[in-house]
């Protein structure tokens, strides 16, 4: 006969000298309540036949039952019974969990299926041959349909993508493993970030730094179903805007898998920092339109391929805008760590970009080696440039909690803020990297170079909840100053527009960048500030409009030219040869989005879906992608200029996506402020 005892880590097992082939069976009650201790035996008998019978099992079970004590009897009776309530409730539970998390598509969230949907008239643009580049070939394929691994703010969440957990853990320990020292990797990182999870998020004060901190956590289960009610089935409109993307996407996969920009003419790929920015870009936009099979593909890129320990060049403001943004709003759509991990690597990388004796930012940085330098020419940068990355840098530091971000960024911001040289709000074009001063005082523009500064002004205030009161004055300053200086109405039609303003002279041109306008002063409108805003908001929008209908092929021209003078011509717009190119950009239909959310006024969705068919019909090419083109005024030969600009899937079909959308609840302006690249960021305090 063999005791059996309790060990260490609650098996039962037998005494150091016993036979470990004992054979028998045993239980040690809990600790004796009772005066005496119940040893439960069963004699060996070795010699006799296996009879390992059912019937057998049944009356040695029973044997055993009835040698327990009443005591142990009803311990394991009630043992059982709270076994059997416990599992019923936690299966209700999981039950619901699991409905709301499997990412199976529901009715409501089914992808669209829109292979018959066509372009009005057939593409001109030409079908030539070229080598394969898509991830296909290069076997990154993910192998099957992976579940999401959810993490992250999850009311920020509007669908549940499909990733594996899994997968998604062997990635984060991937991940963690290559990146760099001070990124979120190591087990107190990880145990901080979840306990910042748990607390409640304040409304951050002014310029004030909020550290480790996000929204005080909601049932995820509840939340993802409620969104995955309000997301709703695309339109007719939406579903062309997604016929579209795959079309452009099936060019990048196939041509540019994981290389900057697609070539679509000839099937290749240009690079400009070697990022896979056209993927990046294009993240959150497939997230938006529901392409969870690009999404998860993209995904497995980012998670696998995308390295920034590279010996690269990149543009501070063209990097932070389109990559730490496009990162950014991926993880707060999908709640997937992954994307900040590698938003918070690629932001330290670009700091020493700061480290000059202004603290005003080099354009340039190489995010290998961490030399950062202005242009070969002039040791200027210029000043959108300078103060339109801080959207991006403030929230890295909001959500990672390190503050150098942040405070640099800040820093350019006060810095422009008491800086002289202004005229009544209006920022000249370029500012010394050594000096701080801003230089080629005098010449004034809402466009390039520019243009931004104002976006960021009004976009800084309302994500920090509208409390830094220094933004919004030199935002509405600004506003003043366009209004004086820079605003005329054109001949015959009288359409308002912004010119230039160079020493005192004014110039009628408006480049297409400047059509951000309308959409920001509608912004500013919803956000509390004055009609007359809209005002200008709606006149601005009707001429941008026309900037796209006046010419032959539907496309505004990249800059135009204002007619002034009656009764010169019957045409307002006027194009100069060097400028009647065509990008893909989006600033019109960014605009025509803001219009149609705050002013409900459905003539706006029709400008966008004209200008989406003038797209298709002038610069599709057969073969996947849209190539950007020539000459506007000439839809025989509009000459394709063989790129695809990332803001293409980045910018311009996500907000001819949501332009189309009725519901003011797809990523609803009191919830979202989109940075200057169209990625949606959380407003601190959502309204
Ligand atoms: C984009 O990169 C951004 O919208 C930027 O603010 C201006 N230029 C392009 C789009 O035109």
């Amino acid at each position: 006969m063999a005791a059996l005892y309790p060990s260490d880590s609650g098996f039962l097992t037998p005494p150091a000298n016993g036979s470990s082939r004992a054979g028998a069976v045993a239980m040690y009650p809990p600790p004796p309540p009772a005066p005496h201790r119940d040893f439960i035996s069963v004699t060996l008998s070795l010699g006799e036949s296996y009879d390992n019978s059912k019937s057998r099992r049944r009356r040695s079970c029973w044997r055993k039952w009835k040698q327990l004590s009443r005591l142990q009897q009803n311990m394991v009776i009630f043992l059982l019974a709270f076994l059997i309530v416990c599992g019923f409730l936690s299966y209700i539970h999981m039950a619901d969990q699991w409905k709301a998390l499997s990412g199976k598509p529901t009715e409501e969230q089914k992808m669209p299926e829109v292979p018959g949907l066509k372009p009005a008239n057939p593409p001109v643009l030409p079908a030539p041959q070229k080598a394969d580049a898509s991830p296909a070939s290069s076997k990154v394929l993910p192998q099957r349909p992976r579940k999401h691994f959810r993490r992250g703010p999850p009311h920020l969440q509007i669908r549940a993508p499909n990733t594996d957990s899994k997968a998604g853990m062997q990635d984060e320990a991937k991940e963690q493993a290559a990146a760099p020292g001070d990124v979120l990797q190591d087990e107190n990182t990880q145990r901080t970030v979840i306990s910042w999870r748990g607390a409640v998020i304040e409304p951050e004060q002014g310029t004030g730094l909020p550290l480790r901190r996000e929204e005080a956590p909601t049932k995820p289960s509840l939340l993802v179903t409620r969104m995955q009610k309000e997301a709703g089935l695309p339109n007719e409109r939406q579903k062309g805007v997604i016929e579209a993307f795959r079309h452009a996407w099936k060019g990048y996969r196939q041509f540019a898998w994981g290389h900057d920009e697609l070539r679509p003419v000839s099937r290749s790929f240009s690079e400009w920092f070697g990022l896979g920015l056209t993927l990046i870009d294009a993240l959150d936009t497939m997230w938006i339109l529901g392409l969870k099979q690009e999404f998860r593909e993209a995904r497995t890129w980012v998670s696998e391929k995308l390295d920034f320990k590279k010996d690269v060049d990149v543009n501070l403001f063209e990097s932070t805008i389109r990559i730490l943004g496009g990162l950014l709003s991926t993880y707060h759509l999908s709640g997937d760590r992954l994307f900040l991990r590698k938003a918070e690597d690629f932001g330290n990388r670009l700091m020493p970009a700061f480290m000059t004796p202004s603290k005003i930012p080099y354009s340039d940085v190489n995010i290998g080696t961490g030399v950062a330098h202005p242009p070969q020419w002039t040791s200027d940068s210029t000043v959108s440039e300078v103060t339109s990355i801080q959207l991006e840098f403030r929230e890295l530091s909001r959500l990672t909690g390190v503050r150098k971000f942040q405070e640099a960024a800040e820093e350019v911001t006060r810095h422009v803020h008491n800086l002289s040289g202004k005229k009544d709000g209006l920022v000249p074009m370029f500012i010394n990297t050594h000096s701080g001063s801003f230089t080629h005082l005098g010449v004034f523009t809402l466009g390039a170079r520019a243009d931004s500064y104002y976006e960021y002004l009004l976009k800084q205030w309302i994500q920090g909840g509208k409390k830094e009161t220094q933004l919004l004055e030199d935002y509405l300053a600004a506003i003043e100053g366009i209004k004086t200086h820079l605003m005329r109405r054109s001949e015959p039609r009288k359409l308002t527009f912004i010119g230039e303003l160079a020493h005192g002279r004014f110039n009628a041109k408006m480049d297409h960048l400047v059509c951000f306008l309308p959409g920001t002063l509608a912004l500013g409108v919803h956000h509390g500030l004055s009609a007359d805003h809209m005002e200008l908001a709606q006149a601005l929008m009707e001429t941008c409009y026309q900037m796209n209908r006046q010419m032959e092929t539907g496309l505004s021209p990249e800059i135009v030219h204002f007619n002034l003078y009656p009764p010169a011509d019957d045409l307002d717009v006027k194009v100069k040869p060097a400028d009647r190119h065509n990008l893909l950009r989006p600033e019109t239909v960014e605009s025509l989005f803001y219009l149609y959310r705050t002013t409900g006024d459905r003539k706006y969705q029709d400008w966008g879906w004209e200008i989406l068919q003038s797209f298709n019909k002038y610069t599709r090419v057969p073969s996947g992608g849209y190539s950007s083109i020539n000459n506007v005024q000439s839809p025989n030969k509009p000459e394709p200029r063989d790129k695809m600009e990332s803001f293409f899937l980045g910018e311009t079909l996500k907000y001819l996506y949501l332009l189309f959308s009725d519901d003011p609840n797809l990523l609803s302006l009191d919830t979202y402020v989109f940075n200057t690249e169209a990625h949606p960021l959380p407003i601190w305090a959502p309204a």
